[in-house]
């Protein structure tokens, strides 16, 4: 047993229920990193919990020791718009076409999205289905993609909406969620849920950030409230395999700085589990994913990591440089919240999504400003908050290097890129 074990008891696990999940990094008192404050709100208390991830070693799943309501994060005027970015619009136009070219066989069955947001994956569903139904609880994001024409219901998935929903429509052909299963609390009401929205031979696909690229590229700020979980193949098939699911094709994908797409549908159905699933299990045991130790040495080389950025920022500022953020990504909120990097660091942070657009960064109180804004007159530094976009970044502000700008990023270790 090892040393950590030894002093002190796990707590319980959110999946598994046994008293085995480790805390191995804190990441201190922390606000939500989607809640955006107005100048009136500056003053008033923001609302902070202990930001943990535990290891839980009995079911294998990594996850937040401290979980917010969903009912805080996902409601009327949610933060983050999908279709900011193009390159995700064109990972989606590959998914959807994966989708209906490979997985759709039946021109009637629904085809079900959790976690619609603006549409930016349904609309292009709805280019291979006649029935396509988004399920999006955020109510702002909802109403941007019923603008675009497509059936939206506005409510969290669980089992509850199933049971809804199949009253009145015929089993689903096809659940995919992006950047949605990690959000959600209760898994095994998510895969009881699945299990009885889906058809005989439906399949579902998720796509979530994968905890061996989290922990290989030290983006330990993909841990934040709305992230309760942090997937491996190995704990996602366990957990499936307990309601009568299956794993059977992984993909990794470069997106959201990597993550890993799972296709998977009843334990009965004809998929034979493929040679990429036993493979990416392998992996992930050589890489020690099964072991508290492994995390425990994560969450050292997280502190080495915050070291570093706030070296790298403090000399550029004492060179007499300007240094602004980029990208008020909700991943901004924990490194700035974790490193104490506030207004005297970074003058501000630009950002393309309008509605953030005279708020103040939570926990920090950094203006958001527009992008024209740092077009109008260039720092010397911008520090890319949302590093997992930095190419599309850097490709739209060449001329802000050419003009002797420089990027900085703290992925996968803090550098002048
Ligand atoms: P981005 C959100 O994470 C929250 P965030 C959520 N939990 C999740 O998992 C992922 O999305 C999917 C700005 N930006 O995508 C716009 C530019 O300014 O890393 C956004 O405010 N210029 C659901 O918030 C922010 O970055 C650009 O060119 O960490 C998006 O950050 C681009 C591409 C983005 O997501
Ligand atoms: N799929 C999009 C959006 C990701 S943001 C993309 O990849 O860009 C996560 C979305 O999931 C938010 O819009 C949020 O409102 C929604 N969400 C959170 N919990 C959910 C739940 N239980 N059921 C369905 N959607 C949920
Ligand atoms: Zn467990």
């Amino acid at each position: 047993m090892s040393e950590l074990k030894a002093s002190r008891r796990g707590l319980s696990c959110r999946i598994c229920g046994k008293a085995t999940l480790y805390p191995f990094l804190d990441l201190g008192k922390m606000p939500i990193a989607n809640a955006f404050l107005s100048s009136e709100q500056l003053s008033q208390t923001e609302y902070t919990f202990r930001l943990q991830a535990g290891f839980c070693e009995s079911c294998l799943m990594t996850q937040l020791v401290e979980a917010v309501d969903p009912n805080m994060l996902f409601h009327d005027h949610y933060a983050y718009f999908s279709s900011i970015s193009g390159v995700m619009d064109k990972h989606f136009t590959e998914l959807a076409a994966i989708i209906g070219n490979e997985i759709l066989y039946d021109e009637h069955l629904p085809v079900v999205e959790i976690g619609a947001n603006d549409g930016i994956l349904l609309q292009k569903l709805a280019g291979y289905s006649a029935n396509t139904i988004g399920i999006e609880p955020s109510a702002n994001v909802a109403a941007a993609a019923r603008k675009k024409g497509l059936h939206v219901v506005s409510e969290f998935f669980n089992m509850d909406l199933v049971d809804t929903l199949s009253a009145e429509y015929e089993p689903a052909q096809l659940v995919v969620g992006a950047n949605v299963l990690c959000h959600i609390p209760d898994l095994n009401g998510v895969a009881r849920a699945l299990e009885a929205l889906l058809d005989a031979e439906g399949v579902f696909i998720f796509e979530d950030p994968y905890l061996l690229e989290i922990m290989t590229q030290m983006a330990y700020d993909q841990i934040y409230d709305e992230h309760v979980y942090y997937f491996c193949v190995t704990s996602l098939s366990r957990l499936f395999e307990k309601h009568g699911l299956r794993i059977f094709r992984v993909e990794p994908i470069l997106v959201h700085g990597g993550s890993m797409r799972i296709y998977g549908c009843r334990s009965s159905c004809s998929h034979p589990i493929e040679r990429s699933v036993t493979a990416q299990i392998a992996t992930e045991r050589e890489f020690g994913l099964d072991s508290l130790e492994t995390y425990m040495s994560f969450a050292e080389r997280v502190q080495q990591s915050r070291t570093s950025l706030t070296k790298l920022l403090q000399r550029v500022q004492c060179d007499g440089a300007r240094v602004v953020g980029y990208a008020a990504s909700s991943k901004g909120t924990v490194i700035l919240n974790y490193c104490n990097i506030g207004p005297k660091m970074l003058e501000y942070v630009c950002d393309n999504t309008p509605s953030k657009h005279g708020l103040f960064t939570p926990g920090t109180h950094i203006p958001i400003v527009s992008i024209d804004r740092f077009s109008a007159d260039y720092p010397d530094y911008a520090f890319v908050l949302a590093w997992n976009h930095l190419n599309e970044i850097a490709a739209k502000e060449q001329v802000f290097r050419e003009e002797g700008g420089k990027f900085i990023t703290h992925i996968p270790a803090a550098r002048i890129a």
